[in-house]
């Protein structure tokens, strides 16, 4: 059994301390909601494959684009967003702590964003506001639904604040040292979502909230989704982060090595910082409206923000094999062979990386300006969204769960948990293999997205989706198994384990590495180079969208 939970050496004890109770109440809450989201956003996404079969229909006159809604809501916005804040909150805690004043401020985040949730849920529920997670205008929501949007985005603005303050008072107290890497990493990624979620923060409430009040007749559509890309793009590094978070300075740890190095870890972070904003036009590549010339930059600047993963990919090469080769496997393959394949806290998020070589593949094709226009609004862009998201990012949330959970409720991850865990990756990537292969060929063959079952009046081309459809809904059913065999581990590590410690595994810098430069914590430069960027990036077209937009679209009301 690769689980090593004894206390090696040279091991730092404080990674087997246990979060206090009180602080474990804060985050577990963030969790609570996360799971709950998992499941219901799950269930939904079995009704929606079973629809796209042909041979399912929604009973009690329930829409399909009112659980697909819930589906984008619930799972890309709420879980993601849930776990996130309430994970990136445990990393400041065992780096920099946390006062007993942030942990209420902290509470007050938690409660704002889980009212905004349970409104914007409601209104979702009752068929208010089927408009999807991207909520393009012209279609229409009550106006609680942005509301309640608001509200979860307010409430993440007041978790930065207490994510920035810990590390500033941090610093203080530590003049002269450079700040741990996680908590780096954690204000990178705070100060990336502040700045983006202005964006679609600014669509809410100028544009949509009225609109949607009556207060204001038409809607500019352009602006709108321009403003809505801005947050867009840099809205899945938010959830990529973290999981690079724990691939840089965890999972080294738990496979018994060390982090491969420091500088290049912050560097990548750096650049994210930068090139994850002012790209948000590769969503917009057909989009009358916008100048070509603008379109291009922007797809330049996103080729930009492929080099900080290229640089994650080849740092865990690195780590993987310095690891193996110390432990003494030799040969070409041998370190490879002896990674920890039984233990599932670097089982899933490997799984979860190997996806990514096939998802990051697949974003290159997307921001390709002309081969954009052969998959945009099929269902290869969904293939590919749950290739990244839903896998890489699921899978190393998953594979955090499984040390996290028992660490903040002082129980143990057992061999039987281990296992399940193990059979749950299995069973998560065959489903998504199968369901996430079918959507981008169907989608090569021109099979819509966003959209319910039809057989376009028997046409040829709609009849040759027909046996990637049934394979969604094949592949869809195995990851909602993949989901109860989750949400049921949960349960497990949060109730019913065995009372004890568990690690919350931490790596170590190389003994000889070279010390990272002091500049990089210019956090000055950092963010005027961010504004810099997307200042260049959107002025010119936006004032451009707004001067030569066509007049304001009225609503599209179901
Ligand atoms: Fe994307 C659409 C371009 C990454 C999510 N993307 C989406 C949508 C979502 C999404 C949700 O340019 C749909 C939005 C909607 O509803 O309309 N995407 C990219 C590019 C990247 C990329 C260039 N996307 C992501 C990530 C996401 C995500 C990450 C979520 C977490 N995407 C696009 C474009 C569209 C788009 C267009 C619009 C399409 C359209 O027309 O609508 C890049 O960041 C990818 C870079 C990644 C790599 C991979 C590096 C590999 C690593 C793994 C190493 C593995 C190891 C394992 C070490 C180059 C780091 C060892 C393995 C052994 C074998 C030993
Ligand atoms: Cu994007």
């Amino acid at each position: 059994m690769a689980l090593r939970n004894v206390v090696l050496p040279n091991e730092d004890p404080r990674q087997l301390l246990a979060i206090p109770k009180q602080e474990a109440k804060l985050y577990m809450s963030f969790m609570y909601v996360a799971f709950i989201s998992l499941f219901i956003g799950g269930l939904m996404g079995l009704l929606q494959v079973l629809v796209r079969s042909g041979s399912f229909t929604l009973p009690f006159g329930i829409g399909y684009y009112q659980i697909l809604t819930v589906h984008g809501v619930i799972l890309a916005l709420v879980l993601t967003t849930f776990f996130i804040i309430g994970f990136q909150f445990t990393l400041m805690s065992k780096t920099v702590g946390m006062s007993v004043k942030q942990r209420k401020v902290s509470w007050l985040a938690f409660w704002i964003m889980t009212i905004g949730t349970l409104v914007t849920a409601v209104t979702i529920l009752l068929g208010k506001a089927s408009v999807l997670y991207t909520f393009y205008a012209p279609l229409k929501a009550h106006p609680a639904f942005y509301i309640g949007l608001a509200l979860v985005i307010v409430g993440t603005w007041v978790a930065a604040f207490v994510n920035w303050r810990q590390l500033y008072l941090w610093k203080k107290g530590h003049p002269g040292e450079k700040s741990p890497l996680l908590a780096f990493m954690v204000t990178i990624n705070m100060i990336m979502w502040f700045i983006a979620s202005l964006g679609v923060a600014a669509a809410v409430l100028v544009q949509f909230i009225p609109w949607s009040l009556g207060y204001a007749e038409t809607i500019n559509v352009l602006v709108s989704r321009t403003l809505f890309w801005y947050f867009g793009h840099p809205l899945v590094y938010f959830w990529l982060l973290p999981a690079y978070m724990a691939w840089y300075a965890i999972i080294p740890k738990i496979i018994g090595g060390k982090l491969f190095s420091d500088s290049l870890a912050r560097l990548s972070f750096v650049l994210f910082l930068f090139f994850s904003i002012p790209v948000g036009f590769h969503h917009q590549l057909t989009e009358p409206g916008i100048d070509p010339t603008w379109k291009f930059i922007q797809v330049v600047l996103t080729f930009m923000v492929i080099i900080p993963s290229l640089m994650t990919a080849f740092s865990l090469f690195a780590t993987f094999e310095i690891t193996g080769r110390r432990k003494g496997y030799g040969g070409l393959f041998g370190w490879f062979k002896h990674l920890p394949w039984k233990d599932v806290r670097f089982f899933a998020p490997f799984v979860g990386m190997l996806a990514f070589i096939p998802g990051g593949a697949g974003g290159i094709i997307n921001a390709s300006h002309q081969v954009n226009t052969l998959v945009h609004n099929t269902i290869w862009v969904t293939g590919h969204f749950h290739l990244t998201v839903a896998t890489t990012v699921i899978l190393t949330f998953f594979g955090i769960t499984y040390w996290l959970i028992p660490h903040l409720t002082g129980r143990k991850l057992t061999k039987s948990v281990n296992r399940l865990g193990i059979f749950q990756t299995i069973v998560w990537g065959v489903g998504m293999l199968i369901m996430s292969g079918a959507m981008h060929i169907q989608g090569l063959l021109g099979g819509p997205r966003r959209s319910a079952y039809s057989d376009y009046g028997g046409t040829e081309q709609a009849v040759s989706w027909g046996a990637y459809q049934m394979a969604q809904a094949i592949g869809g059913t195995i990851l909602f198994v993949g989901i109860i065999l989750m949400v049921y581990i949960f349960i497990k590590l949060t109730f019913f384990s065995p009372k004890g410690v568990e690690e919350f595994p931490v790596a170590e810098e190389e003994e000889n590495a070279e010390p990272t430069p002091k500049w990089m914590e210019n956090w000055k430069l950092w963010i005027a180079i961010t504004i810099a960027l997307i200042l260049f990036a959107y002025t010119i077209p936006f004032v451009d969208i707004i001067q030569n937009s066509p007049p304001g679209s009225v609503p599209f009301d179901w």
